[in-house]
């Protein structure tokens, strides 16, 4: 069987000609109208780009090419019979749109192994920063740090041809993928275990050696790692951070520096970025995308929700009745805030990643008393949300459940749970900036105007 990168280079030709083929016989096809709303409501609704890994129906949810999550439970490749998906599968599936055999992914299993050395100057930058920053700033700092091995931008300043940009690329992000968990475990043990950091254990897959560098290693917990980090991955291209993946890694980056400063080593990582006309390489574009992320709307959302229900125990008791609890949600509602982990900018029913969750917590943890209370917001939340009369998705979200499954196998620090998300979103956002470097997409430059120029516009209309 041909190796990962061996099939991709099998694929992309097959693709270009159906990319080129789709712009000359159906370039000029419309795709809808856009409205002042549209311009005015964050784009809501409108079709404005392609991304292939993954396509998100608002009835059903997301599709990872074409495949369901229980669809995806079904036939990726598990490391326990009838378990969770590995990751390493899913990666192969968003990038080849093959299902992988078990053979296939555990090769891709120690192929990331040996790609996951992490340079000493990474954690020296992490280190420079207060252990009360941000589990997210950390992260992100590490990512940056990482980006002075980027492949990519080493051939691009040596002249590489358009038609190869694609393979630094791959080699970035998979090593770049391979990286994060012993940088995202690094944070975490600095912060929550006073910095006594885990080795890692090569004998485990991908999403299990990192719950082990973490501190976990109860069988279930690696299953659960298995089942977050496979569901995490991709959501379609225009939430905020796959979008700042892709959009950036089109943007004009001209320099970013990094000038950090520690007790013992004043680390000049300095970064200056000088990249040509439109490409910055994956590691920024990754950590742009982390940014994005670090938003309470969107990937900080987990860490919202299990604070939230801590704060619901604390004023009522664990015991909380369904009464208290509408009490609770509507005084949240009163001054001004969000319930977090539930609507979403495209869903308009439950969220299977939400479901998927629910089925195991049901298998594996049905009297933890949070998730208990995580079913009783099920019923309670949707339908004040929809007596609010504005709430386009009242159903919950994935981050509505996430929190409270790693809470009870003892990862109870909910300001960690983003840099969790983010490595799982780093094999979709990867997967797809390999591909725009295949398909050779374009810059990505949409028009913005102003309230005047919209005033007139409207006036002769
Ligand atoms: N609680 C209270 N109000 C909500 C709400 C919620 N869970 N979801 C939406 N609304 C409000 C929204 O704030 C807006 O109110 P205003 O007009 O007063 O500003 C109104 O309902 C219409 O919003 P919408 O069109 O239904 O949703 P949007 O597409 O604007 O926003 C979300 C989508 C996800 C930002 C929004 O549902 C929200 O803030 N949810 C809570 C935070 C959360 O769970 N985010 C995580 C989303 C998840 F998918 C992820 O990215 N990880």
């Amino acid at each position: 069987d041909l190796d990962l990168k061996s099939q991709l280079q099998e694929l992309i030709p097959e693709q270009q000609d159906r990319l080129k083929k789709l712009k000359s016989e159906h370039g000029k096809v419309q795709l809808g109208n856009i409205n002042v709303d549209m311009v005015l409501g964050g784009m809501r609704g409108m079709i404005g780009m392609l991304w292939e890994t993954s396509l998100l129906d608002p009835e059903e949810g997301i599709r990872f090419r074409g495949l369901s999550i229980p669809e995806c439970q079904e036939v990726l490749p598990t490391a326990v019979k009838g378990g969770e998906p590995l990751p390493e599968g899913l990666l192969w599936l968003l990038l080849t749109g093959k299902v992988p055999t078990k053979e296939q992914v555990d090769a891709l299993s120690k192929e990331l192994l040996v790609r996951s050395s992490v340079p000493a100057h990474v954690y020296k930058a992490i280190d420079a920063l207060p252990v009360t920053a941000h589990p997210m700033t950390q992260f992100t700092t590490g990512v940056m740090a990482l980006q002075v091995e980027s492949e990519f931008q080493k051939a691009y300043d040596k002249g590489l041809p358009k038609t190869k940009f694609w393979e630094p690329t791959y080699e970035d992000v998979l090593n770049l993928i391979a990286r994060l968990p012993p940088v995202a475990s690094y944070v975490y043990r600095r912060i929550f275990k006073d910095g006594k950091s885990i080795e890692a254990d090569n004998s485990l897959d991908y999403a299990a050696n990192f719950s082990h560098m973490l501190g976990f290693d109860d069988p279930k917990m690696l299953e659960l790692m298995r089942l977050y980090i496979t569901i995490h991955t991709d959501h379609e291209g225009g939430n905020v951070s796959a979008h700042t993946g892709h959009l950036d890694s089109k943007s004009l980056v001209s320099a970013v520096s990094f000038v950090i400063h520690s007790s013992e080593y004043a680390i000049a990582v300095l970064i200056v970025v000088e990249v040509g006309s439109a490409l910055s390489d994956p590691y920024l574009s990754f950590a742009a995308a982390l940014n994005g992320l670090a938003g309470p709307l969107h990937g900080l959302a987990n860490q919202e929700v299990l604070l939230w229900i801590k704060s619901v125990i604390e004023e009522t008791g664990s015991d909380v009745t369904t009464d208290q609890l509408k009490d609770y949600v509507w005084k949240t509602l009163k001054s001004g805030k969000v319930v977090p982990g539930f609507g979403h900018g495209v869903l308009r029913k439950t969220d299977p990643r939400y479901s998927c969750q629910r089925e195991f917590a049901l298998k594996h943890l049905p009297e933890d008393p949070l998730f208990q209370l995580v079913s009783k917001l099920y019923e309670v939340v949707p339908p004040i949300l929809t007596e609010l009369g504005k709430v386009k998705n009242p159903w919950p979200n994935v981050d509505a459940h996430s929190g409270v499954l790693l809470n009870h196998f003892g990862l109870s620090e909910a300001r960690y749970y983003t840099v969790l998300f983010g490595v799982s979103r780093s094999m979709g956002i990867g997967s797809q900036l390999i591909w725009d470097r295949a398909l050779g997409l374009p810059l990505e430059r949409p028009k913005s105007v102003t309230m005047e120029w919209l005033e007139n516009y409207c006036k002769n209309k």
